[in-house]
């Protein structure tokens, strides 16, 4: 009995120390064909992005040299002739831009408030998507060296350089080379189009690209600023239809100076389809938090973020726009009339380089900015369309494509009206053919000369001019009477002193008494309320300016509308 037993348990240790050896041997074998190579060196990697994160916000206020903590750089001598003499073709000062560190430091422009806000730390992880063509060195590498250095490492999953179709020499091994000495543990890679795609199909490119749960795409000449992301990610996890945009700061073209300067601001656009800013948007004025998004009707187009999959559902961008412009609009009033929506995140800070000009080529030279907004106007705009090709009567006929994808999609959505759009998240549009006295020429019937802003730009303040009428339509000559007895354009009202002889000024609109005008149909007159003088053409057959006098039955005061809306 007792040897029985001492058999059986020599028998049992003898299985157990074979099945160590076994275990032993098979995880031998697996550590070997590097079945855990994964797991402890991607573990490995995220120690040292983590310790390098800590490290460049520890050191960040200490570093030294041109350009740190955002300051300005100012060349001098042969440097300013050389940079001089580049401006023009690269559209920015790249020598002031070569000589500062890629990973500068930058100051801390958030609202305070944005700096006690605590995240937890399991949300969503982003794929940064920096598109580019043939952009310079520094701006791109500094865009990259931003996001890894200002991005917490558990929200970015990765960095995604889209090359489309650059071809400068230096974009091609060199940058590949750098890269994988850079960030040789892979969070930044580059992929590249096998086409020009334009900026447009290049962002979708990009984002087929991403796996991570948000995307976020930048232009490549930015630079992402402390927290920027943070926000963002927090707020996708909250609201996965939420579209978002950071605060824009302008990064001086010249002296790459970073302002800070972005604001409270949202987006909004104009009729002729360009993204404008709207300083005094109603919705930031209505809670000025200065942390919570503000809901914004347009965004500017190239910093943006939103959850991929809806990113995707809403139907990413319009593959059928070319090289640039339009698209921002189009994702704008897409996301707002497809069940999502747009805001601008205050303690989000991105800086841009503005340029006044594009330092790349337009294929085919083609106008894509205005056969892009043809698109979606198609699309999107219903009857609206109309206000954009008041403004661009050239393009009418002009061959904008196959769109019956997207129509398609506006279908599949069950997307809203574009008056709801109008209706509901921009109220304080102006629509310059609806709920207005009269609109149209405003018409000298005895000079066939009518008031024309002379294509002024209406951002300033300038006299408003006459010119012969334009019967086929000239956006230069549409004025509208508004309820409240303004006439304006879409951002300008016209403006008196009331002084006998004093020129006409178009200006932002106040709503004040200098800016109101009766129209009296009856004598043909527009009095200018305030001082009770005429609207009158100075006896002069076209030129800069029109004036007010005391009234009198003179012709030159003889004013008629094109089109009266109340009866
Ligand atoms: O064919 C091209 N392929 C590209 O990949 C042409 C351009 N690009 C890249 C280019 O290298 C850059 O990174 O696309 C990006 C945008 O081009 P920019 O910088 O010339 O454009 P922008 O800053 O003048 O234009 C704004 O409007 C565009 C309309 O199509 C895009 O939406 C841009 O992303 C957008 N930029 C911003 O919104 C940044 C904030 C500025 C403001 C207001
Ligand atoms: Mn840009």
């Amino acid at each position: 009995m007792v040897m029985g037993l001492a058999r059986s348990f020599r028998r049992r240790r003898s299985t157990l120390l074979f099945s160590l050896v076994l275990l032993l041997l098979l995880l031998g074998g697996a550590y070997y064909f590097g079945f855990f190579n994964v797991t402890t060196s991607s573990l490995a990697q995220y120690s040292v992005r983590y310790l390098r994160y800590q490290h460049y916000k520890q050191t960040e206020a200490y570093r030294e040299g041109p350009g740190e903590k955002g300051e300005p750089v100012y060349l001098e001598g042969e440097e300013k002739k050389l940079a001089d003499s580049l401006i023009e073709k690269e559209a920015f000062n790249r020598i002031a831009s070569d000589k500062i560190s890629l990973e500068r430091s930058l100051k801390d422009v958030r609202d305070p408030r944005c700096k006690s806000i605590v995240y937890p730390s399991d949300l969503p992880k982003a794929s940064v998507v920096i598109i580019f063509h043939n952009e310079a060195w520094s701006p791109l590498l500094r865009t990259a060296h931003s996001v890894v250095n200002r991005s917490p490492p558990q929200y970015l999953q990765e960095v995604i350089l889209l090359d489309d179709f650059s071809d400068k020499d230096f974009l091609k091994e060199k940058l590949e080379q750098y890269i994988a000495a850079t960030w040789p543990d892979g969070i930044v890679r580059l992929v590249r189009t096998q086409e020009r795609s334009g900026l447009i199909r290049a962002k979708v490119a990009g984002a087929k690209a991403a796996v991570g749960d948000v995307l976020v795409f930048l232009d490549s000449h930015c630079e992402v600023n402390t927290g920027w992301l943070e926000p963002i990610v927090s707020r996708i996890a909250e609201d996965r239809t939420a579209v978002l945009c950071p605060i824009i700061d302008a990064i001086d073209d010249r002296s790459l100076e970073y302002s800070g300067n972005g604001g409270y601001t949202t987006g909004g656009f104009s009729w002729s389809l360009h993204f404008t800013w709207a300083d005094d948007s109603p919705r930031a004025i209505e809670s000025p938090d200065y942390i919570k998004p503000i809901r914004s009707p347009t965004m500017a187009g190239g910093l943006l973020a939103a959850d991929r999959n809806f990113f995707f559902e809403i139907g990413a961008y319009d593959p059928g726009m070319d090289v640039w412009g339009g698209e921002n609009l189009e994702i704008s009033f897409r996301v707002w009339m497809c069940g999502g929506k747009l805001e601008f995140i205050p303690c989000s800070r991105v800086g841009h380089i503005f340029r006044s000009s594009h330092p790349y080529t337009f294929p085919g030279n083609k106008d894509t900015h205005g056969i892009n907004s043809m698109r979606l106007a198609e699309v999107w705009m219903d009857d609206y369309k109309r206000l954009f090709y008041t403004h661009r009567k050239d393009l009418l006929g002009t061959d904008y494509g196959d769109i019956s994808e997207r129509k398609e999609l506006r279908k599949k959505l069950n997307c809203h009206t574009f008056k709801w759009y109008l209706d509901n998240v921009y109220p304080e549009k102006f629509i310059p053919d609806e709920n207005v006295k009269a609109w149209g020429m405003v018409r000298n019937p005895d000079s066939g000369i009518c008031l024309d802003t002379l294509q002024r730009d209406e951002k300033t303040v300038f006299d408003v001019g006459m010119f012969s009428c334009q019967n086929g339509g000239s956006a230069s000559q549409v004025f509208s009477l508004t309820l409240t007895n303004e006439l304006r354009r879409e951002e300008a009202c016209l403006d008196s002193s009331g002084q006998d002889g004093s020129r006409v000024s178009l200006r932002p609109c106040t709503g004040q008494q200098n800016q109101k005008w009766i129209h009296d149909k009856s004598k043909n007159t527009i009095v200018h309320q305030a001082s009770g003088k005429c609207l009158d053409t100075g006896g002069q057959k076209s030129g800069d300016n029109v004036v007010v006098n005391t009234c009198s039955e003179n012709g030159n005061q003889k004013w008629t509308m094109q089109h009266y809306l109340d009866k």
